[in-house]
C-alpha cells in the first residue's frame, strides 16, 4: 500500500526527473529551456508527446454536408488586394523570404503546376462550430525546400492581406506562425482549391494554409508573404499571432 512517505518520496523523484530535463534542456540550449519553463511550452509539449506524427482525421465527400462558412476577414480592402482579385489574381505571388538560403516569389501558376496533396478535413474555430470542406494545395515543405531554410529558422510566420484593425502606428494586419514541425506535416499545405473550384476570395483566396491538428485562427487566409525566423519577439506585439497576441493559445493544438 502506498504510504506518505513512498508518496513524497514519488513526488520528489518525479520533480527531480521534471528538474533533469529542464537541466539537459538548458545545456543544449537555453532557449527550449525558456519554451518548456512557460506555461503554454509544456501544454504544447504534452500535446506534441501525445500526437507525436499522427495525422488528423481525414473524411470523405459525403461528409462534406455545408458549404465552408466563411469567419473572421472574408473580403479585405486594401487597394492591391483588390485590384488583383479583379484580375483574377493573375499579377499574385507568394514571397518566401527571411532565414533561407535562396529567398522565392512564386506564381499561383506555378504554385499550382507543383506536385499537390488533396484532403477532405475539418476546421475548428475556437468559437465552437466546425466545417468539413476538401482542400487542395501545395504542401508547404515542399515550398519551403525550394527556399532552402537555413538551421537556425523555427518557425514559419504567414502575413496577409487583410487588416483586421487601425492602430495609432497605422492598420494591424493578421499574421500567424507554426514552426517548422507543422510546417512539414504532410497535412500542412497552401490551399487554392476548395470543394473542386479555385479558393473563393471569403474563404481566403487565392493561398491560405491549411495546419490540420489545430483550431481555424491558425490557418491564416489571404497570404503573400512567407518569413522564416528564428524569434517571433520583434513582429506585431510578439506573441507570434494577430490572435496570440491578443490573448489566445500560439500553439492551438485539438
Ligand atoms: N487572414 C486571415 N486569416 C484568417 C482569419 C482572418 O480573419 N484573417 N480568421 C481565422 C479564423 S478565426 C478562422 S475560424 C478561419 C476561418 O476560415 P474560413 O473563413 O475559410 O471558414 O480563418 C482563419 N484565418
Ligand atoms: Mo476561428
Amino acid at each position: 500500500m502506498l504510504d506518505r512517505r513512498t508518496l513524497l518520496l514519488g513526488g520528489a523523484a518525479l520533480a527531480l526527473s521534471g528538474c533533469k530535463i529542464f537541466d539537459s534542456a538548458t545545456e543544449r540550449d537555453s532557449r527550449l529551456r525558456a519554451v518548456f519553463a512557460s506555461q503554454e511550452g509544456l501544454t504544447k509539449f504534452a500535446q506534441r508527446a501525445m500526437i507525436g506524427d499522427r495525422l488528423a482525421p481525414e473524411f470523405t465527400e459525403a461528409d462534406i454536408r455545408q458549404g465552408m462558412r466563411p469567419n473572421g476577414s472574408v473580403d479585405p480592402a486594401s487597394a492591391d488586394y483588390r485590384r488583383m482579385a479583379n484580375t483574377g489574381f493573375a499579377d499574385y505571388r507568394l514571397t518566401v523570404t527571411g532565414m533561407v538560403e535562396t529567398p522565392v516569389s512564386l506564381s499561383l501558376a506555378e504554385l499550382t503546376a507543383m506536385p499537390s496533396r488533396t484532403q477532405i478535413t475539418r476546421l475548428d474555430c475556437v468559437e465552437g462550430w466546425s466545417c468539413i470542406a476538401k482542400w487542395r494545395g501545395v504542401p508547404l515543405g515542399s515550398v519551403l525546400t525550394l527556399a532552402k531554410p537555413k538551421l537556425t529558422a523555427r518557425y514559419a510566420v504567414f502575413h496577409c492581406f487583410d487588416a483586421r484593425e487601425r492602430s495609432l502606428s497605422g492598420e494591424v494586419f493578421y499574421y500567424e506562425s507554426i514552426d517548422l514541425i507543422d510546417a512539414y506535416h504532410p497535412q500542412t499545405i497552401l490551399a487554392y482549391a476548395m470543394n473542386g473550384a479555385p479558393l473563393p476570395v471569403a474563404n481566403g483566396a487565392p493561398l491560405r494554409l491549411r495546419v490540420e491538428r489545430q483550431l481555424g485562427y491558425k490557418m491564416a487566409k489571404y497570404v503573400h508573404t512567407i518569413d522564416l525566423v528564428e524569434s517571433f519577439a520583434d513582429i506585431g506585439l510578439g506573441k507570434g499571432s494577430y490572435w496570440a497576441d491578443r490573448g489566445y493559445e500560439w500553439y492551438a493544438g485539438i
